[in-house]
């Protein structure tokens, strides 16, 4: 019986991962500094691996993503970034002006860099793998090398790839046919043992293999690329193959793969347990249990894990006792949150205390008194009811259909809105936020700090307020914004202002490079005190003749992006979120705002990894959404969506039945536009955004006409709204105005030119 843990948080305790690269790219740092830093932080991340499990790996300190790790390791460098030359090209792809494409790993909030394959043979070019081994082991730690296997580099990279027509052409798309991996594993499979041979020589014996995309749903002439790759591995390093996320997708295949252990998510479904008792599991090979929970903060039930460790232990003479999925889903620890509520510090666990419960299970395991003691202990705690709430269950068990169904269809309430509304044709708008300056930053902090009172820091505010209000007249937009000062994150601002939801001061967790959030936790019953946007939106309003929208989150969005309890149906999470929501919707309505936006970005990503849950899925997720936006029939309902690809959802998302949407498709704004050309029943009002609001370029008049034109042809004029693809919050005054000038100009020109024609 062993332990094994990986993916721990590399972020550090005070976030130091993110100072270093941040000071390193202001200027501030010294190349060498930096990698001393890093060094360090990876030192710290072995002591702690080998303080509390028995086998850990090495390699997981990556600089910015460890795909493109993987990609710098094995020589794919796209050939726009020229010769390699070290760090400077490894930022200019990480972040650079023409940098890989940034997309979510699987279904988390995580972001990785997409691997570019341009045809060429992979050749080792930075032995990053050899490079961690070695400073690890030179370090006095006996790590395992790991890396990320084949099979998901190819499948989460993009190729070159011949579109069909009559003239030669190629664009970038997922690989998708046997021949486009037969193209590429070859040379790939050539340099990956030679890492291997390389890292035999330096003293391993054992590599762990991340293969995550076997739990996609994949065809049989996958898994054959699949038993071949791992055929073609052998004999040089025993295999630890992990999996993570859901179930693999073919059980009998994936355990008759020749490696020395299989991992397996016990925590995400029930599937690969069943799988495991059904079919059983061969003799030779060790099995990795991921049993104690990598994406949810809820401290561990010993005492069941232990049931099903001892039930595992039939199956299997070599059991690994594991977390079910990387580690930095989470944050560092929970030591130092000291403001939580009431009861919920003893409830949680961090990757730090996850690591512990790796240790405790194995000891209770093989029997030791200190350690059953504790699995019992644990279990009289979170035996005891926690969070729940009669009134806002009783409000859930009232629901009836009518509560998720607007009084009048689309058809009707859009002529009531026109009326009402008066706006023009391509009414022009923005996403919700304006830049948030420095001077917007060390306001809020002040004030959370006791520097300022509540009276000046709002008085701030509605200094912010006047100015974005004004900026907006003058530049002649018709539906305005009042510029999300007083927010931090999207979720984590709901997040403070609702009951049942705890947010934390240090629960930081990585979402791209250097980019971090503090994700909420949703402990209990969720429900609204009291409003929480009210006045600023009326506020903003009282300034101007023109309508403001009211800006929420929506319910799939703050449960995705939060962490959420397990005893209860995410469905029911969704639900309570949305009535909270829903109380707010109606308090702007009495005060008399006509237009409300709730953003649900994460509406794709909350989506199960395999299309057989999805209809479950987006069953209760489009249901939550109707639940909080059932506005009277004159309020114009939007909603955006952002940082995924939405054109296999657009039925689904027509189910939500808003009355506008915005939708960002700065990089295959062809794509989006033709998947509503293909869905015929769409008659919702599309703001597709017209610039991309991540480059700092100033968008042209020609640029946005382009778009807005190529969107004409395809969905009638009289739906279409014209605005930028997201918020502004991370842009520049500078640029923002300038921006928002030309969108407004091209809507303009384009009203004059179809009055004349
Ligand atoms: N909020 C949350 N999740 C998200 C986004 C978000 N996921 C997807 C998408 N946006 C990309 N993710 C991020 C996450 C963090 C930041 C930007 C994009 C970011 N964070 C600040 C930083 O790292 O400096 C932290 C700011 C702070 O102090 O609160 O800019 O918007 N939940
Ligand atoms: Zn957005």
């Amino acid at each position: 019986m062993k332990t094994l843990a990986y993916g721990f948080p590399k972020l550090g305790e005070k976030r130091e991962f993110k100072s270093l690269l941040e000071n390193f790219w202001k200027g501030a740092m010294t190349e060498e500094d930096l990698t001393k830093g890093i060094e360090n932080l990876e030192l710290w991340r072995a002591g702690l691996y080998s303080k509390y499990v028995d086998l850990y790996p090495s390699g997981e300190m990556s600089l910015y993503d460890f795909m493109l790790d993987m990609a710098v390791t094995v020589g794919n460098i796209p050939s726009r970034f020229g010769q390699y030359s070290g760090l400077s090209t490894y930022f200019e792809m990480a972040r650079g002006k023409s940098a890989l494409e940034m997309t979510k790993y699987f279904n988390t909030n995580y972001h990785y860099l997409v691997p570019e394959l341009e045809g060429k043979e992979f050749q080792i070019l930075e032995n990053l793998p050899l490079r961690w081994y070695t400073f690890l082991k030179g370090k006095g730690f006996d790590p395992i090398p790991r890396l990320i296997a084949p099979f998901t580099f190819l499948k989460l990279s993009k190729a070159y790839m011949r579109v069909e027509g009559p003239l030669p052409m190629y664009e970038m798309d997922k690989l998708s046919k046997r021949e486009d991996y037969e193209k590429y594993l070859p040379s790939l499979i050539r340099v990956y043992r030679e890492l291997f041979e390389s890292l035999k020589l330096a003293g391993a014996h054992t590599v762990i293999l991340e293969d995550p995309a076997l739990v996609f749903e994949l065809d049989g002439w996958e898994w054959d690329i699949v038993e071949e790759t791992y055929r073609s591995l052998q004999g040089i390093l025993d295999v630890y193959l992990i999996t993570y996320y859901d179930s693999v997708s073919d059980y009998k295949r994936y355990v008759s793969l020749p490696v020395r252990a299989l991992g397996f998510d016990l925590v995400s479904n029930s599937e690969n347990l069943q799988n495991l008792m059904k079919e059983g599991f061969p003799k030779d090979k060790a099995l990795i249990a991921g049993v104690v929970n990598g994406r949810q903060v809820w401290r561990t039930n010993l005492k069941d894990k232990l049931k099903l460790l001892e039930d595992l232990s039939k199956l299997s003479q070599e059991l690994v006792i594991s977390n079910s999925c990387p580690l930095f889903h989470l944050p560092v620890t929970i030591e130092p949150e000291d403001a939580l509520p009431e009861g919920l510090k003893e409830r949680l666990s961090f990757a730090k205390e996850k690591l512990r419960e790796l240790k405790v299970l194995k000891e209770a395991f093989l029997g030791e008194e200190q350690a059953l003691k504790e699995v019992e202990d644990i279990d009289a705690l979170l035996s005891q009811a926690f969070g729940r709430s009669e009134e806002v269950q009783r409000r859930l068990a009232s629901l009836t259909d009518k509560d998720f169904q607007r009084d009048l269809p689309y058809k009707e309430r859009v002529k009531i809105q026109r009326q009402i509304l008066n706006l023009p044709l391509f009414p022009t708008t923005t996403i919700g936020s304006f830049p948030q300056t420095q001077e917007v930053r060390s306001m809020r902090t002040a004030y959370r700090n006791g520097k300022i009172s509540e009276e000046e820091y709002k008085k701030f505010i509605r200094e912010q307020i006047q100015h974005v209000i004004k900026i907006q007249e003058e530049i002649g937009l018709d539906v305005l914004v009042h510029g999300e000062f007083e927010r931090t994150d999207m979720v984590e601002f709901f997040a403070e202002k609702l009951e049942g939801i705890a947010t934390t001061k240090h629960g930081w967790v990585l979402s791209y490079g250097s980019r971090v959030y503090r994700p909420p936790i949703i402990y209990g019953d969720v429900a609204r005190p009291k409003p929480m946007t009210l006045e600023e939106i009326t506020y903003a309003q009282s300034l101007t003749e023109k309508p403001v929208k009211g800006m929420l989150t929506g319910p799939v969005t703050i449960l995705t992006w939060s962490y959420y309890r397990e005893d209860v149906p995410k469905k029911e999470i969704a639900y309570q979120i949305a009535l909270a929501l829903l109380d707010e919707v109606k308090d702007l309505e009495e005060a008399g705002i006509k237009v409300i936006q709730i953003d649900e970005p994460a509406f794709r990503e909350g989506a199960p990894i395999k299309r057989k849950h999805w209809e479950e899925y987006f069953d209760w997720a489009i249901k939550a959404f109707r639940l909080c936006s059932r506005a009277k029939p004159e309020t114009q309902i939007h909603t955006h969506m952002c940082y995924s690809e939405f054109n296999e959802i657009v039925p689904y998302i027509y189910q939500m039945d808003f009355d506008v949407i915005s939708i960002e498709a700065s990089r295959s704004k062809g794509e989006i536009i033709k998947a509503f050309e293909e869905f015929k029943e769409w008659d919702r009002q599309i703001g597709i955004g017209v610039y991309d609001i991540h480059s700092p370029a100033i968008p042209s008049e020609e640029e946005i006409r382009t778009i807005l034109e190529r969107a004409m042809r395809v969905l009638d004029k009289e739906l279409l709204w014209v605005n930028p693809d997201c918020g502004l919050k991370t842009r520049r005054w500078e640029e923002v105005i300038p921006a928002l000038k030309n969108m407004v100009k091209v809507a303009k020109d384009l009203r004059e030119e179809l009055v004349k024609a």
